[in-house]
């Protein structure tokens, strides 16, 4: 047995970091030890910006005491609750409240805890459906290049970001993707939705011709591909898909993990963009990130096709010891009282101009290659130094942190999606300290 009686109770190293880079963070460590509204504080009692809504979650800021006091107060009353074969109220009360949200006949509503799961429920239920209507060979899925729907199995498989897909060997079975939709040449320094792109929609006819509908399950997409980086999708791009789909039976799943919850300008970004899916997979801002909780939501058809058994018998042989946790119902439902009181949805479309100009600003700043945008989200693309992508990026997100700023860097790409709740004061802020770091930078 090693002997660990000398270790520090904070030893870093027992700690293995997600989506970090251990040992660089642990030579320098950054640490948040409190939040409020649009800012962190750090261990020696800086304020930061928070330019990502922690990691596109806190919709309405950090620490809205409605929120914190919902969850308060459940945890007194009852801490948890078995989701199988019981229920709670609030479990009920949250599902209705998201079905009257939602666009078009998304009339029920599953619970998990993540975004992952809920990719993966999605995927499961896609199955489960084909199989309920007697077309058990749909099991193949199509994801998109560049994607990203999280990290379990199933949605590493259809995601389209090498580095999260290499390490991990065959995964799911039976999946290809489509071609992303970035183009610098044609598409660089849009605003908003690019003009070019609704074409790259026909290579789903080729995917259906090579493997046949009758394999095809689902399309899984992200209306706006939000962790590689931002891609905004092209005009037209989302119908054509929605199209193709329906022309073939095929199931069309939106990953609206990021865009769902006011943060392209609506409620989701299937109504932003005008596009109706069959099932939507949501997370994140869901709760305000207060409480993990994630969501599938579908269509009656779906559920209905489900529901035809003898009555005695479970559906769907799926679901999360924490499905529906008490707590998280909790702040779920006094997260979305906040939404519709402060209208913050709107206020994230009434801002929306103010933000894309102000981003746009940086068009001129040195190296900056592409600036994209859609709601209160940008991407800001900075060429690569030459032999080390991601070098020029992380040294901004350094520097930035270093002067109050705070926002996600993925190689050479940066991206901005604040809270809802920001005043155009700290855009003009979030810009300048961003212009400032950019060209000082080799
Ligand atoms: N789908 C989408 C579209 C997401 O953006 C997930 C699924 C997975 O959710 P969970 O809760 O399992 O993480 C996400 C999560 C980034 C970043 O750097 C983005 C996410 C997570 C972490 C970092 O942009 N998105
Ligand atoms: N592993 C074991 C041994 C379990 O018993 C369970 C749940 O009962 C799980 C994994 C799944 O955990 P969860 O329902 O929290 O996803």
């Amino acid at each position: 047995m090693p002997d660990t009686t000398h270790r520090a109770i904070n030893d870093l190293q027992s700690y293995w970091m997600p989506f970090t880079a251990n040992r660089q963070f642990k030579a320098a460590p950054r640490m948040f030890v409190s939040a409020k509204g649009m800012y962190y504080t750090t261990e020696e009692g800086r304020e930061v910006l928070d330019g990502v809504s922690g990691m596109w979650c806190v919709n309405a800021g950090h620490g809205r005491e409605q929120i914190t006091d919902a969850i308060r107060q459940q945890a007194d009353q009852m801490d948890y609750a078995t989701a199988f074969q019981m229920g709670h109220p609030l479990a009920f009360e949250l599902a209705s409240r998201l079905t009257n949200m939602l666009p078009g006949n998304l009339d029920h509503v599953f619970f998990a805890n993540s975004g992952s799961e809920a990719v993966d429920t999605a995927l499961k239920i896609a199955l489960a459906y084909h199989r309920a209507r007697g077309e058990g060979t749909r099991t193949r899925f199509i994801g998109r290049e560049r994607g990203y729907h999280g990290v379990g199995f199933g949605g590493t498989a259809v995601g389209g970001i090498v580095n999260n897909r290499k390490q991990f060997g065959n995964m799911l079975g039976g999946v290809d993707h489509l071609p992303h939709t970035h183009n610098l040449e044609k598409n660089a320094f849009s605003k908003g939705q690019p003009e070019w792109g609704a074409a790259l929609a026909d290579e789903l006819e080729r995917l259906v011709a090579l493997h046949d509908a009758s394999t095809i399950a689902a399309v899984i997409v992200e209306p706006m591909a939000g962790s590689t980086g931002v891609l905004v999708p092209p005009v037209g791009y989302l119908d054509r898909l929605r199209k193709i789909c329906t022309r073939h039976g095929i199931l069309l799943i939106f990953d609206e993990v990021i865009t769902g919850f006011g943060r392209t300008g609506a409620s989701f970004g299937a109504e932003r963009f005008g596009v109706q899916p069959d099932l939507m997979t949501m997370a994140k801002g869901l709760t305000n990130g207060a409480v993990p909780m994630s969501a599938v939501a579908t269509t009656d058809t779906i559920y209905d096709a489900l529901m035809d058994g003898p009555t005695g018998m479970i559906e769907l042989f799926h679901g999360y010891t924490y499905s529906a946790h008490p707590l998280a119902c909790a702040a779920a439902l006094a997260t979305l009282d906040v939404y519709e009181t402060e209208r913050l949805f709107d206020r994230c479309a009434e801002l929306a101009p103010y933000w894309e100009e102000a981003v746009h600003t940086l068009s001129e700043a040195k190296n900056v290659i592409d600036i994209r945008n859609i709601g209160l989200v940008a991407g800001i693309e900075l060429a690569s130094r030459d032999g080390a992508t991601g070098a020029r990026g992380y040294d901004c997100f350094l520097r930035c942190y270093e002067k109050g700023l705070l926002f996600r860097q993925t190689g050479d790409i940066l991206a901005l999606a604040p809270p809802l709740i920001i005043e155009k004061s700290e855009i003009d802020h979030i810009v300048d300290v961003l212009g400032t770091v950019i060209n000082e930078l080799d």
